[in-house]
């Protein structure tokens, strides 16, 4: 029951940029012609050589390669680092083209079970290091630009981080890239190519956060990126659903595919991330031009490009806007219209698609999926309801990232039937449906739980008003996807969560702790129906950036150890390193590659924030997105009460401290007022700290700006303390705690998210652990009206920011109030409780850190435990456990 909506011919992608098909799209697009043409005959392997030929590439042709884009695509003779990076950029791109080409060609003769993961975010960082060393052809790189002139390194230095998404959420579908074209797996990544990335964050002289547009797309184009303007497809919005469904969008855009070459590691596998870019029908009226209407002529695309324009800066917080839901819609809507017009290319039957295609669903962002499957099964291509179900569920597969309520998006039905009318019936369809088949359970549910007639007390008196409901349509609106705004009695909305349950054949929370709280605070009412759809796969990450290549000295002592550098691909094998940790000349040169690198971060810091760091200090880490939750106040309480620690004693109990530099990082949400606030009390903590010649080097307080993948790449070997510190229950997994472990630094933190899997793999004993259990925090918080106990420390410190001892006291106000005065803030993450428990833990690390050789001991044991956070082994899970997806290498 397609119908095409404007008339004329329609055009659809092909697969792999590729081939060519006409097809019935769901509207069709006038005045399009196309142009297709497989890729890997048009372009013959221009470099003759593929990335499985590795070692066949010398630094001489390398040179020429690198000479020829200078010469032809830049048309410089400038050996800046910055053209160098992009001659050498395209160089690199060539050779991924060529791998890609295989791949998809061999994939497309081969017919695999493809998985797509549908992700609002990809946080990339830099491309270049990554791909050379996944190539295998760094040695030739590193000679050949040696030989130019400068160092890869330099050059390396230069690219603009693709920084497009929030946080872990985005860095984890990153992570999973690599390992999917690692471990040789067909799969795809589909996204936004967002004009602007994540803002850039500066910070102002008064120590408060400034946004400036992170405009990553380099003026020269972009060398990973291929556009393939043959490939796209409308995507509709607003209008109105006519009779027997028919869907008239009042708005379209066309959905341009950018692919994004993912090289795996040391395999002749390049996968793809395919981003949408946006642009309109009808890019310029020219009648409204000649008519003087000016705004008008460009107003489609306006419209077009607004969809793109930027990432929502938020992370774990709502975002309420129409335009949020446009993006998800865009993403979602070009990515499936892709994904069927290639299967139906080489298959007929779309109820077959399930063999052929899983789409994991990253977090709630993609949720849409659920009714644009099913319409475009039911209304384009005329499958029948309830079978159109049955392939949405098999296709589907959905993952949850967090239990924080104000992030569980959940929409207004009044703007998802404005915005997508038809996808609005199909959810209520849905919701019949689902609610209908369970009716039978919640029945039964209902009468078990009745009150007994013999026990007076609980019958219901005939004026009670539970005669009035009735129990059976109460109990089942637990279950409705539908639901009434609980704040704003009579709005509706949609719980996209729900859907998502709903709509697919497997959830997965992403640690241990976090699986099992989902399915009993966040969805127990589904595990009741179907307990077998929920899983736990723990997050991990490539080994490949967060060790390898972010920490190649230490990444050298490892293969000198292990005498085999197999271990990046099986990351198993690290656990032999457990011995070394008693082998005090292997500790010795651990020792001092981690203070090549404390040297290297030290230089950066003076970089960027112009303060002198001791480098014999211990370096202690807490970088990650500024929240309530994660407690950056905590940490920041504590190194004031360091600070007047410092300011109290005596020359003699100085002598015995231990120096310390802490070093905190983390963008707030524009929209986030208190992590605003902790951010300027970082800064204002820093620099008045910083600049007491009394404290001189036993504590630096830094906050480096703009924390990045790029910064992170600099700031992790260089840890020895790291802070994960999250109100337990409320860090979903957290992934930095696996990348700091992997790189030797010791863990400070709550029992929380991955935190308990490090611990149970490096043995809790090696961990600086503090603070009170998850299932202690309701019970907590009902009790926090009543807390009195506040550590002396706790209170001298917040009376020196209300003195206005570190800047403007009044701006802190709040802020301070949100931990200590119960009737405004109520201390909801139990800051002011785990206090005193935190200073034990931060004791505990201070002794361990004056004897070197035990800090060093569990420093390798670290490394050596946690080969189990591998991203390999996460999507090892997903493939067998979710995708049934299997390896198929060219
Ligand atoms: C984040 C969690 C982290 C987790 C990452 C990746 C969101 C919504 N969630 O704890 O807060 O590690 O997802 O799973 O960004």
């Amino acid at each position: 029951m397609y119908r095409v909506m404007i008339g004329g011919k329609s055009l659809c992608g092909s697969n792999y940029g590729s081939i060519p098909c006409v097809r019935n799209a769901q509207f069709a697009m006038r005045g399009q012609k196309r142009i297709g043409f497989p890729v890997a005959q048009a372009f013959p392997n221009i470099l003759g050589k593929s990335k499985s030929s590795n070692g066949s590439v010398s630094s001489d042709v390398v040179k020429e390669e690198v000479g020829r884009e200078m010469q032809y695509r830049l048309s410089t003779n400038s050996s800046s680092d910055e053209a160098t990076y992009t001659a050498v950029a395209w160089s690199v791109h060539n050779r991924l083209v060529d791998s890609f080409n295989q791949t998809h060609e061999f994939w497309k003769k081969k017919d695999p079970k493809f998985v797509y993961y549908l992700s609002a975010e990809f946080l990339m960082g830099r491309t270049m290091t990554n791909a050379i060393n996944n190539l295998g052809v760094e040695g030739e790189y590193a000679e050949a630009v040696r030989e130019i002139g400068s160092t890869l390194e330099a050059v390396a230095d230069t690219e603009v981080d693709a920084a497009l998404g929030n946080g872990g959420l985005g860095r984890l579908a990153a992570c999973f890239l690599d390992s999917m074209a690692s471990l040789d797996l067909p799969g795809w990544g589909y996204g936004i190519r967002y004009k602007y990335g994540m803002f850039k964050q500066g910070v102002a002289e008064d120590g408060k956060q400034v946004e400036l547009p992170d405009k990553w797309i380099p003026e020269t184009g972009n060398p990973w990126e291929i556009r393939r303007p043959q490939i796209r497809f409308p995507v509709g919005f607003y209008g109105s659903v006519g009779a027997g469904g028919v869907w008239t969008p009042a708005e379209t855009v066309h959905a341009v595919a950018c692919d994004f070459p993912i090289p795996g590691y040391h395999t002749s596998t390049t996968s793809n991330l395919r981003l949408w870019d946006a642009e309109a029908v009808e890019e310029f009226d020219l009648e409204a031009f000649n008519a003087g209407e000016y705004e008008k002529a460009v107003a489609s695309r306006r419209k077009a490009d607004e969809i793109v324009a930027v990432l929502y800066p938020n992370d774990a917080t709502e975002e309420g806007k129409e335009l949020r839901l446009k993006q998800q819609y865009f993403f979602v809507a070009a990515s499936l219209q892709d994904t069927l017009a290639r299967f139906l290319e080489d298959h007929g039957d779309l109820e077959k698609l399930p063999e052929k295609a899983i789409f994991q669903m990253n977090d709630t962002h993609p949720t849409i999926a659920v009714p644009e499957l099913m319409r475009l099964l039911i209304d384009v291509h005329g499958m029948e309801f309830n079978k159109a179900w049955e392939v949405t569920k098999k296709c589907l597969a959905y993952t949850n990232h967090t239990v924080m309520p104000e992030a569980l998006e959940k929409w207004p039905v009044a703007v998802l039937a404005k915005l997508l009318p038809r996808h609005m019936q199909l959810i209520e369809q849905i919701n019949e449906t689902w609610l209908d088949s369970i009716k039978p359970h919640v029945e039964k549910k209902v009468a078990a739980a009745a009150p007994k007639a013999e026990d007076p007390a609980d019958v219901p008196t005939e004026d009670s008003e539970a005669e009035t409901v009735d129990p059976v349509e109460a109990a089942l609106a637990e279950y409705s996807i539908v639901q009434e705004n609980p704040w704003n009695k009579g709005e509706m909305l949609v719980n996209m969560a729900y859907l998502a349950v709903v709509g697919s054949s497997a959830v997965n929370g992403v640690a241990a702790i976090h699986s099992e709280i989902i399915k009993e605070d966040i969805f127990p009412q589904f595990v009741e129906i179907f307990p077998e759809k929920f899983q736990n796969k723990t997050n991990g990450v490539t080994l490949r950036r967060w060790l390898a290549y972010c920490n190649p000295e230490l990444a050298a002592l490892v293969t000198e150890a292990l005498g085999t550098d197999e271990w990046v691909k099986d990351a198993t094998l690290l656990s032999k390193l457990k011995p070394m940790a008693e082998d005090a000349e292997f500790r010795k040169k651990w020792r001092a590659i981690k203070m090549q690198r404390k040297e290297k971060l030290a230089a950066h810091i003076k970089e960027v924030t112009g303060y002198d760091v001791p480098v014999s200090a211990m370096f202690d880490v807490q970088v990650k997105r500024i929240h309530e939750y994660k407690r950056q106040l905590m940490n920041t309480v504590s190194l004031i009460h360091r600070y007047q620690k410092i300011k109290a004693a005596s020359p003699e109990e100085r002598a015995k401290m231990v120096p310390r530099v802490a070093i905190l990082g983390g963008k707030a949400a524009s929209a986030y007022y208190m992590a605003k606030k902790i951010v300027a009390l970082v800064n204002a903590v820093s620099k008045t700290v910083n600049n007491d010649p009394e404290v001189g080097d036993l504590l630096k307080v830094i906050f480096l700006p703009n924390y990045n993948v790029t910064e992170a790449e600099v700031i992790i070997p260089a840890a020895e303390l790291s802070q994960h510190i999250s109100t337990a229950g409320t860090e979903a997994s957290g992934t930095s705690n696996m990348k700091f472990a992997l790189n030797g630094a010791l863990i400070i933190g709550t029992m929380d998210g991955a935190n308990i899997e490090i611990a149970d793999n490096t043995g809790v004993e090696n961990l600086f652990t503090f603070g009170v259990d998850a299932a202690d925090v309701p019970r907590l918080r009902e009790e926090r009206k009543d807390f009195k106990d506040y550590d002396p420390r706790w209170v001298a410190a917040f009376d020196a920011v209300r003195k206005g001892e570190f800047g403007d006291a009044a701006y802190f106000e709040d802020l301070v109030d949100s931990v200590n005065d119960m009737t405004k803030g109520n201390d909801w993450f139990l800051v002011a409780n785990d206090f005193a428990t935190y200073m034990d833990a931060q004791d505990e690390a201070d002794a361990l850190y004056a004897d070197e050789e035990e800090w060093t001991k569990r420093s390798i044991i670290y490394t050596a435990s946690n080969g189990f956070f591998s991203s390999d082994r996460t999507i090892q899970q997903y493939a067998d456990e979710i995708w049934n997806v299997k390896p198929c290498a060219p």
